[in-house]
């Protein structure tokens, strides 16, 4: 293993960007696994069963907590969702990086977890409401409906931004990725994700030694 993985938890209220820029951090760097969460909810037009979500009945998803088969769960906008632990487990083994998008209280929770010293949490803001508010209507995938309770749940969302190591205003996409990819750069490279440097620094001393 040349790295530790870490476990990026990306937040952000819905429309802010965080699940698009969670695609284009797949796409740079394919080493990099997402967390495939599990729903109650339904799937949208596009989605794919084990893709984008384990689409799950609700007995199905109880039945997953009540085995302790769930990292975190939490229920948003009336329906549940939760983090599956053994991928999460298998990706920190491989010394592989996760990348999750979920709520403020999915994030409390895996950051409260024994995985708590593995986070590197990001939180999404939007540069304003109303640049909110056009990108859930442009999305064109839900009615007036639910969109009202989203943008309520919105300001529920940011309310949490302060308990997040870094924050991204979303203004422009480009601009953010790239300031997205410069925080994941750095945190791989801290000391204590790099387990083989006691290794390498003996060999320098070695060298030295051999002098
Ligand atoms: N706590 C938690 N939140 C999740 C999980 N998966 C997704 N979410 C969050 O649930 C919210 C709703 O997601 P979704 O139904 O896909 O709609 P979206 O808001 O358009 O992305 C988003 O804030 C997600 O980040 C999970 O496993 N755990
Ligand atoms: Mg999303």
């Amino acid at each position: 293993m040349n790295r530790r993985g870490l476990l990026l938890i990306l937040s952000s209220p819905s429309g802010a960007g965080k699940s698009t820029l969670t695609k284009m951090l797949m796409a740079w760097d394919s080493t990099m696994r997402f967390s495939v969460s599990a729903t109650t909810r339904s799937p949208r037009p596009g989605e794919a069963d084990g893709r984008e979500y384990y689409f799950r009945a609700r007995p199905d998803f109880e039945a997953m907590v009540a085995a302790g088969e769930m990292l975190e769960h939490a229920e948003v906008f009336g329906n549940f969702y939760g983090t599956p632990k053994g991928p999460v487990e298998s990706a920190m083994k491989e010394g592989r990086d996760t990348v999750f998008d979920i709520d403020w209280q999915g994030g409390q929770q895996i950051r409260n977890s024994s995985l708590g010293r593995d986070v590197v949490s990001i939180f999404v803001l939007p540069p304003s409401i109303a640049e909110l508010d056009r990108r859930l209507r442009t999305r064109g995938q839900d009615s007036d409906e639910v969109i009202a309770t989203r943008m309520a749940k919105s300001r529920d969302e940011i309310s949490h931004w302060a308990e997040y190591d870094y924050v991204l205003v979303n203004e422009d996409l480009t601009d953010t990725f790239e300031r997205l990819k410069t925080i994941l750069t750095a945190e791989r490279l801290r000391r204590d994700r790099q387990p083989r440097l006691s290794d390498f620094v003996r060999g320098l001393n070695t060298e030295f030694a051999a002098r």
